[in-house]
């Protein structure tokens, strides 16, 4: 009979939502959700079979969490009982002698990785599972530096760290290692955390479930835990499993050219109801880059565009960004017979007498930002 592991990471309990634009009711629901998506894994993973839950650390978030979420997963582990649930501390809920996972009461099921190098752990007869804890936020230290391990049987690895092959420029290193580490270190796969896109390369054994629930603008589409499967004949395969609740987009929307605040907004909608047709909105979050140059006589006021775009989409969330460009013909403004006209052609005059790229450039901001005060429109920093 294969053997089937349930795989989750970066959940996020307690995390604010803040920065996705959620507060108050709105914020308590997202953190509901994420409650949800665990007790909805259980769920899964009996459905599918599952032998065992793993889970790769950022469960929870340190700062935020308290005793109601300690008491929320020691709840939600025992009623998975008898499934074995195994758990390897990240950086967000590193293994901190305050941290819930040391002051929390656990039951048979549990079993907490506490070392902070590879520990084995017999899964069943030929299979063990080897995991370690992040004991601090800010270890760098390499998940696989322990030698290579020569015992028979199949070897697997679950760990919070950062693949290297993989990283976005912005993440710090976190637990740092290589995808092709996991075989010379004789590990059949590594079900790991950290990342929060999903990842599944059976080529090199390595799975990254991705957060559960979008926690950012930058976390489209199926999400949800994942399934690794460990054949009869030792193969490592792995599925990964859509179901989030919770849909973050981010939507462009070309408004170019509209002559007002209202068609701008009319425009956007559209741009909205296209991507968004077929979504629940009360559970949708989305974030509208506005594009294309816009007339200067029209003002955006971002407030104004948010709220309206919200009264008439029921979205939970709706941001804007405002990636607009001033759009100003500027060839009819040099024949003016105007301080404006006369403006222009100055401006003009002074870029064609340069071959300085930078202040040519200086120049050409100059004469945008003037035509715009000129005209009466509200002047923003971008
Ligand atoms: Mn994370």
């Amino acid at each position: 009979m294969a053997f089937r592991i349930l795989h989750l990471a970066d959940l996020h309990l307690d995390r604010a939502f803040a920065a996705m634009g959620c507060q108050g009711d709105l914020a308590r629901r997202r953190r509901q959700g994420l409650r949800d998506a665990l007790r909805r894994a259980g769920t899964l993973a009996k459905e599918r079979d599952c032998n065992v839950i793993c889970i790769g650390g950022d469960l929870y978030e340190q700062e935020r969490a308290g005793a109601d979420t300690g008491r929320f997963l020691a709840d939600t582990f025992a009623s998975w009982q008898p499934l074995p649930v195994f758990l390897a501390p990240g950086n967000h809920d590193a293994l901190l002698p305050q941290s819930l996972y040391a002051r929390t009461e656990w039951s048979g099921n549990v079993h907490l990785f506490t070392s902070p190098t590879l520990e084995p752990c017999d899964l069943t007869d030929g299979i063990t599972l080897w995991g370690l804890a992040h004991r601090e936020p800010q270890w760098q230290g390499d998940p696989l530096a322990a030698s290579p391990i020569d015992a028979g049987g199949i070897h697997l690895a679950l760990f919070h760290g950062a693949e290297l092959g993989s990283r976005p420029t912005d993440s710090p290193i976190h637990g740092p290692f290589h995808a092709a580490g996991i075989r010379e270190h004789g590990f059949a796969a590594a079900l790991c955390g950290h990342y929060h896109k999903r990842r599944l390369d059976t080529k090199t054994g390595l799975l990254y479930p991705g957060s559960p629930e979008p926690l950012s603008f930058d976390e489209p589409g199926g999400r949800g835990p994942a399934i690794a499967i460990i054949t009869d004949s030792g193969m490592v395969e792995f599925e990964a499993l859509d179901v989030n609740v919770w849909r973050a987009l981010t939507v462009n929307a070309e408004v170019g050219g509209s002559a007002s605040l209202d068609s701008l907004v009319d425009s956007a909608l559209e741009s909205i109801h296209t991507a968004a047709a077929t979504l629940d909105p009360e559970h949708t979050l989305v974030r509208v880059d506005l594009t294309g140059d816009v007339a200067a006589a029209v003002s955006l006021d971002l407030v104004t565009v948010e709220t309206r775009l919200r009264e008439q989409t029921s979205l939970a969330v709706v941001r804007v960004r405002d990636l607009t460009r001033p759009g100003i013909d500027i060839e009819a403004a040099a024949t003016e017979r105007t301080a404006r006209g006369a403006f222009t052609r100055t401006a003009l005059e002074a870029m064609a007498g340069t071959d300085d790229l930078e202040e040519s450039a200086i120049l050409e901001d100059a004469l945008r930002y003037g035509l715009m005060a000129l005209s009466g429109a509200e002047v923003g920093l971008r």
